[in-house]
C-alpha cells in the first residue's frame, strides 16, 4: 500500500511543477491602442486554458477583446465578475471570434474565467480555465 502511494506521488509531482513553470512562463500581454482609441486584445479557450492567461489594459480607456475557443465539443465562456469596475461580462466562446467590449473604471487585477461545469466534476476555472485582467492607471 506505502509503495503504492509512494508510486502516485512521484508520477503526480512532475507534472504539478510543470504546470507551475508553464504558469511562470506566461507572458503578459499589453493590449494595443488603436488610432480609433480602443485598446484591443486576443483570448482563446480550450481545455483547460486562456490564452494569454494575463492581459494588460489601461483604466477608463475602451477594450475590445476578440474572444474565440479552439475547435472541440467541450463549450467554454468568458467570465469577468467586476461591476464595481465597469465588468460584468459573460460570454460564450465558439470557434467563430466574437467581440467583447467594456470599459474599465478601476485599476486592479481581476480574474477571467470560464464557469462551465459539469456534474460531479471539477469547473473549468479549477482545471485551469483562469487569467488575471489586470487593470492599470
Ligand atoms: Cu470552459
Amino acid at each position: 500500500m506505502k509503495m503504492i502511494h509512494l508510486m502516485i506521488i512521484l508520477m503526480i509531482f512532475p507534472l504539478h511543477v510543470f504546470a507551475l513553470e508553464e504558469a511562470g512562463t506566461q507572458e503578459a500581454y499589453t493590449a494595443a491602442v488603436g488610432a480609433d482609441g480602443v485598446q484591443r486584445a486576443e483570448i482563446t479557450g480550450g481545455e483547460y486554458f486562456f490564452r494569454p492567461s494575463h492581459i494588460i489594459v489601461k483604466k477608463d480607456v475602451p477594450v475590445e477583446v476578440s474572444v474565440k475557443k479552439e475547435s472541440g465539443i467541450v463549450p467554454h465562456n468568458l467570465v469577468i465578475s467586476a461591476p464595481e469596475a465597469g465588468m460584468d461580462i459573460k460570454e460564450s466562446m465558439s470557434s467563430e471570434t466574437k467581440a467583447v467590449r467594456f470599459t474599465p473604471t478601476k485599476a486592479g487585477k481581476y480574474p477571467f474565467y470560464c464557469d462551465k461545469k459539469l456534474p460531479f466534476a471539477k469547473s473549468h476555472r479549477e482545471k485551469g480555465m483562469e487569467g488575471i485582467l489586470e487593470v492599470t492607471e
